[in-house]
């Protein structure tokens, strides 16, 4: 059995889904994939099946509705967890994040890292056919977000990130509260806050070309509200 899974969250990833498998295929081809689909309208979850049939070490986890991002990789997370997996990749469907950085992120964790981080915000990292506003939400953003929980992580919404089992068993999961980016922070700040070691290792990010941004105002708005919160309350997560 692989010792590393891939989790690829979906919601209406029809078209990018086959290729997302195929390029981890081919640079991680040590890894099982697990697939989490929210039962998305345009068939991505029979498109995860099919290819669950065709591939070995390819599985799929059904949600039964749109449930946000944190609740999809939580569940996948104890899934993972309760099999003899030594680490646990989040990736994006959508092809924003290029698979063949995983092989160095991967040195990293193996090397000693708890999480490392595939992020945009450090030097080497960069943003590619982002609108400014985009970059700028992000970007400032984070930067807040680093500023108001006193953390020395700059790109805490990133959803590229090895992390070893260990470190996903040695934090409380169950506090885990958020749905959207935040989710993403809260995480890292989780394992931030529990001194286990973070690094972070530079990615050039690309915009999707196919399907549909899930981003809305209502996940930055949530990110905003309760990272201020958790800055004026010094909430140990
Ligand atoms: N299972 C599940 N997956 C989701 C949900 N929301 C988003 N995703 C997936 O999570 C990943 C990130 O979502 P995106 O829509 O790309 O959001 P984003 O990357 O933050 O925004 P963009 O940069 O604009 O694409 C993609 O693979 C989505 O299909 C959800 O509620 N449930
Ligand atoms: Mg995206």
């Amino acid at each position: 059995m692989a010792n590393t899974l891939v989790v690829v969250p979906t919601y209406n990833e029809i078209t990018n889904l086959p290729k997302i498998v195929g390029r981890l295929r081919q640079s991680v081809p040590f890894a099982d994939i697990l697939i989490v689909d929210d039962s998305s309208p345009d068939g991505t979850g029979e498109k995860a099946d099919e290819l669950s049939r065709q591939e070995d070490g390819v599985f799929v986890l059904h949600r039964s509705q749109k449930d946000g991002l944190g609740r999809a990789y939580l569940e996948a997370f104890s899934w993972g967890l309760n099999r003899p997996y030594h680490y646990i990749i989040e990736i994006d469907a959508d092809g924003s994040h290029d698979p063949m950085e995983l092989q160095a992120m991967h040195l990293l964790a193996e090397e000693g890292a708890d999480l490392v981080i595939g992020s945009r915000w450090i030097p080497g990292g960069s943003v590619l056919n982002w609108p400014w506003v985009r970059r700028f939400i992000s970007r400032s953003g984070n930067q807040y977000a680093k500023w108001a929980l006193r953390s020395k992580i700059n790109d805490l919404t990133s959803g590229f990130r090895v992390f070893r089992s260990d470190t996903l068993r040695e934090m409380d999961l169950k506090r885990i509260a958020s749905q959207g980016y935040c989710f993403q922070i809260e995480l890292a700040w989780l394992a931030e806050s529990s001194g286990l070691s973070v690094v972070e290792h530079p990615i050039k990010f690309l915009e999707r070309t196919d399907g549909k941004s899930k981003m809305h105002f209502g996940i930055v708005a949530e990110a905003l509200i309760k990272v201020t919160w958790w800055g004026i309350s010094r909430r140990k997560p």
